[in-house]
């Protein structure tokens, strides 16, 4: 059954690829199953009728036949168990896939969150260099040890997975700020990411959202 996501009508990235409807594009392109996406304002978001799919009044959401689903790394799992492709079939190795999702999500995402708020929302607070700073050492120390477990490898565990498509897309996150260069293995695992064709396709999809929108 062909599903259905939602994502931001007007994103706030302007077509970048850094809303999180992203990770949920590129896991249907990675995995073959086309979709149909249905676009939200701001207003919308708040509705009984999107809140019905999401409490929090956020995107994405994903709706197949009777399941709605809502946060992005439940969808992702999700879309990883019921089709071949980013989840490995050997059980260790997908228990070890699942745990760098948990990784990403939960212990390598926070900092970056708060980065981003730091950086975007209190540029005019006469503590923001300190405090700026103070969350840059967090964010460094994640990466820092991101960096020397992936090392030479071109994936987190073996061939490219559900754990790989959630850490480029968070790590993207830091897109601008220059952090994720300072690792120079962590910035080509990245780039191999963007790279491939699933990524591709998902990346257009969204950034032609923005470009009819800014025409209108
Ligand atoms: N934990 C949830 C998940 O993973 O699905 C978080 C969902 C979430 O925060 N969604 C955001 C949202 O709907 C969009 S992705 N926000 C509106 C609201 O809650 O009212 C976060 C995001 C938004 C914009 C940019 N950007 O412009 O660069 C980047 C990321």
């Amino acid at each position: 059954m062909r599903p259905t996501i939602t994502a931001f009508e007007c994103s706030p990235d302007e077509g970048q690829g850094l809303a999180r409807d992203m990770r949920v594009r590129w896991a249907l392109e990675e995995v073959g199953q086309p979709y149909d996406v249905r676009l939200l304002s701001m207003a919308a978001l708040k509705e009984p009728e999107h809140r019905a799919r999401n409490p929090f009044g956020s995107i994405p959401t994903y709706e197949e036949g009777d399941l709605t689903l809502f946060e992005s790394g439940a969808i992702i799992f999700h879309i990883a168990e019921r089709h071949e492709g980013l989840f490995p079939a050997e059980e260790n190795r997908r228990a070890r896939v699942i745990a760098w999702m948990f990784a990403a999500l939960n212990t390598v995402e926070p900092p970056i969150v708060e980065w981003e708020m730091a950086h975007y929302f209190e540029q005019d607070k006469s503590w923001r260099d300190e405090h700026k700073a103070m969350i840059e050492e967090r964010v460094r120390n994640r990466l820092g040890d991101l960096a020397k477990r992936l090392g030479d490898d071109d994936w987190l565990e073996g061939s490219f997975s559900a754990a790989d498509l959630l850490m480029v897309l968070v790590l993207r996150r830091l897109d601008g700020s220059g952090i994720v260069e300072e690792y120079p293995n962590l910035a080509a695992y990245v780039a191999r990411g963007e790279a491939r064709p699933a990524y591709q396709r998902a990346f257009a999809a969204q950034r032609k959202v923005f470009e009819v929108a800014s025409a209108d």
